[in-house]
């Protein structure tokens, strides 16, 4: 059975733009730097997001990692978000390989770290206390939804950060979902962060990667210890080559996946058991009213009969995630089997 696949926009199967890309792709040994199409994914990375210079790397966790790692030292302090995906879905990576620790701040709904928190979390100068390095940040940010966290707000924590001597990483996996909905450039929306990640192998399709960019400097630090996890690649040009298809030609179609997103809530809210907000870009998450007997799972199983795969968020929501693999008789499919569910 061919399912519509709502779970995550990481489902995603590469265009036909990009495996003829693949097929045709020059490559060279990475390490050596010498993979023409890797260097040119790179370079079309950081001039997207305004840095000096990219790392492409298999994955955002590595991403993500590579980067804490390089702007803090063992035993230093990250200033963190409960909710982000750094803290909750990257296997405490940053304490057992890096030694970091993590000053833990509550996500708002919007997404936002409060920037009197931030303040308050800042640490003395004091030989009791971790010395604090980083604040992390997330835009789109998943867990609260696909929300955007606004260019005002990356600012002022940029502007706080650097009254501070700190830096500023932004885990930017769904960085163009956040800039195509503010229709902002990438570049200026990510202006006040040293660093940030963005997904590759996302909603933009490729099949694997994700690009890490910063100041040339940082990126010779990230590079070093982007061998030191392993993720040193070889002739890696024939995935960067899918790469530069979904920075070329997937950025600008994201508003469908938003329009999608919303058509989804629109029919989802007239069906009696389910709660939605309206979706800020990508990501619909809907819960189930205290009406509703069933859990969220046994929901999911019965709408795989009905060919429509859904994720679930604890045991009374779930969330569904649009993209380039999802059209308009999907999301029409996936409202009528709810209908038939509930
Ligand atoms: N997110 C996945 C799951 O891990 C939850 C998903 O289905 O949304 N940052 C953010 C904000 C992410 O959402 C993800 C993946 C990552 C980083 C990690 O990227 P990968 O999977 O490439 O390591």
């Amino acid at each position: 059975m061919a399912y519509v696949d709502l779970r995550s926009d990481t489902v995603t199967r590469p265009t036909d733009e990009m495996r003829a890309a693949m097929a045709a792709a020059e490559v060279g040994d990475d390490v050596y730097r010498e993979d023409p199409t890797i260097n040119r994914l790179q370079s079309i990375a950081a001039e997207r997001m305004g840095k000096e210079a990219g790392l492409f790397v298999p994955t955002g966790t590595m991403g993500n990692l590579s980067a804490v790692l390089a702007h803090c030292g063992r035993g230093d302090e990250v200033i963190l978000g409960n909710l982000g995906h750094t803290f909750l879905f990257e296997g405490g990576g940053i304490a057992s390989l890096g030694g970091v620790h993590s000053y833990v701040l509550p996500n708002q709904h919007d997404g936002t770290l409060r920037l009197e928190d931030i303040r308050g979390a800042i640490r003395p100068d004091d030989v009791h206390a971790p010395i604090t390095r980083l604040i992390t940040l997330e835009n789109t940010h998943n867990r609260c939804g696909g929300v955007v966290l606004p260019v005002d707000y990356m600012d002022a924590v940029g502007a706080l950060a650097r009254e501070h001597g700190l830096s500023v990483h932004l885990d930017g996996a769904r960085i163009f979902n956040a800039a195509v909905a503010l229709k902002l450039p990438a570049a200026r929306l990510v202006e006040a962060a040293d660093s940030v990640t963005f997904c590759l192998s996302k909603a933009l399709c490729a099949p694997v990667g994700s690009v890490l960019c910063g100041s040339e400097a940082f990126i010779e630090k990230a590079r070093r210890i982007r061998k030191h996890l392993g993720g040193g690649m070889r002739q890696a040009g024939i995935m960067a080559a899918a790469g530069i298809v979904a920075l070329e030609k997937m950025v600008d179609r994201l508003e469908d996946d938003h329009c999608r997103a919303r058509h989804l809530a629109e029919g989802l809210s007239k069906i009696p058991g389910l709660c939605l907000e309206v979706p800020p870009t990508n990501m619909v998450f809907a819960a189930l009213d205290d009406a509703v007997a069933q859990n969220a799972s046994d929901i999911a199983q019965r709408l795989l009969g009905y060919g429509v795969k859904v994720g679930m968020v604890g045991q009374r929501r779930f969330r569904m995630v649009t993209h380039y693999w999802v059209d308009d008789a999907g999301i029409a499919q996936t409202v009528e089997s709810f209908g038939k569910v509930l």
